[in-house]
């Protein structure tokens, strides 16, 4: 399953965060390295086509998408030369999929702060500049391993060697995890060397990144949309909002109740669902539909993958003995919310195994 890690400075309410996402209730305290062992919890990741889909055809059982979440231990200043929990931490985002990069913006002076003020791009600064110098450490080391085969005239020794040296190069002249993911991503479509390809696979750098703004309902909300705009400005990635602790304390409230609290602090009440669909959706993964039997079910898949992918998603037997399947465009179901009449009007579309799935594709495989 994809697995997303929560990351960030102590303190900055990742496992708010996390125990909002996922319901699980995990120690939160006003101390720092609250966190040690990472949390895991596995969410539905909320879909309004899959409850369209399902309005009109009333499976007998409707099943989310789901994506598991890692609540990681807060990271500080020298943390890839042991600092805090240092190399551990870092050793735990490198098995996440993608990372969701969280900002303090709430004034509470009670909770220390390990950079001594609220500042979310100098979290940010901080922060990247530990993945940075923690993927930096792995490259020299794999360098280290190549020199004495590459002086002794293995030719892809030397060639690795020579990628990996300018990459090295890079990180020391930008100091920008940007810069170096654009790089690795500019190259990978190219590079034929499998070892090489894994080794950039398990860089930090290279981890899709979202960020996610944890602020006090009380904060005005103009200076939450202004440092949306700082932090996308500054990292070209997508930031949004959360009101965590708010969120939190109201899922003791009934939905009416919580409506009435949202309006009064002006808090936007899509802002859970926003988040998670955002952080799907900034992996690269799309969603995809089966109906079998009574139930109803949607699916993650990467961008880019073949019907073969999805089949293999469902089940191996699925994609081993793959005849072909019949795919409907979400769209074209929501104008005509039925199957049968879909298949009348030709609106069902049969593809073989080179078939690229889209975002929404509702698909029945068939197989022998
Ligand atoms: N006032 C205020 N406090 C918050 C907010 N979000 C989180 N906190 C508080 O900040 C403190 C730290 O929150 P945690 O969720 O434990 O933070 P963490 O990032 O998991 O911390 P570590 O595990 O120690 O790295 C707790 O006392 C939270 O209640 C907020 O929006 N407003
Ligand atoms: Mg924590």
């Amino acid at each position: 399953m994809t697995e997303i890690g929560l990351i960030g400075l102590p303190n900055v309410g990742k496992s708010t965060v996390f125990s909002l996402l996922t319901k699980i209730s995990v120690p939160i305290e006003k101390f720092p390295f609250t966190t040690i062992e990472p949390n895991v919890g596995v969410i539905e990741v909320p879909d309004g086509r899959l409850d369209f889909l399902s309005s009109h055809l009333k499976p007998k059982k409707k099943t989310y998408a789901t994506i598991k979440f890692v609540d990681i231990a807060g990271l500080v200043k020298g943390a890839s030369q042991g600092e805090g929990l240092g190399n551990k931490f870092l050793a735990h985002i490198r098995e996440v999929d993608g990372i969701v990069h969280i900002l303090r913006f709430f004034f509470d002076n009670t909770i220390s702060s390990s950079i001594g003020e609220v500042n979310p791009i100098e979290e940010i600064k901080v922060i990247n500049l530990e993945l940075l110098f923690s993927d930096e450490e792995i490259l020299k080391n794999y360098v280290s391993k190549l020199v004495p085969k590459a002086r002794s005239g293995d030719k892809i020794a030397a060639s690795r060697m020579e990628f990996i040296d300018l990459l090295i190069r890079i990180c020391n002249e930008t100091l920008s995890i940007y810069e170096v993911r654009k790089f690795i991503r500019s190259h990978m479509n190219d590079l034929k060397d499998k070892e090489l390809i894994s080794l950039l696979r398990q860089l930090l750098s290279n981890k899709d990144v979202m960020y996610l703004l944890n602020y006090d309902e009380t904060i005005e909300r103009n200076a939450v949309n202004e440092k949306i705009y700082e932090v996308e400005n500054f990292t070209g990635c997508k930031c949004l909002c959360l009101a965590a602790k708010f969120e939190l304390s109201l899922l003791d409230f009934p939905e009416e109740e919580r409506k009435k609290l949202r309006y009064e602090y002006a808090v936007n009440e899509d802002e859970v669902k926003n988040f998670i669909q955002h952080a799907v959706k900034n992996l690269g993964l799309i969603t995809f539909y089966t109906v079998v039997g009574d139930e109803f079910r949607a699916w993650l898949i990467k961008q880019g993958s073949s019907i073969l992918d999805a089949a293999g998603k469902i089940h191996s037997d699925m994609r081993d003995g793959f005849i072909n399947a019949e795919v409907c465009e979400f769209d074209t179901f929501k104008n005509t919310p039925d199957l049968r009449v879909l298949h009348q009007q030709g609106n069902i579309k049969i593809y073989g195994k080179d078939y690229i799935v889209k975002d929404g594709d509702i698909i029945k495989i068939n197989f022998r």
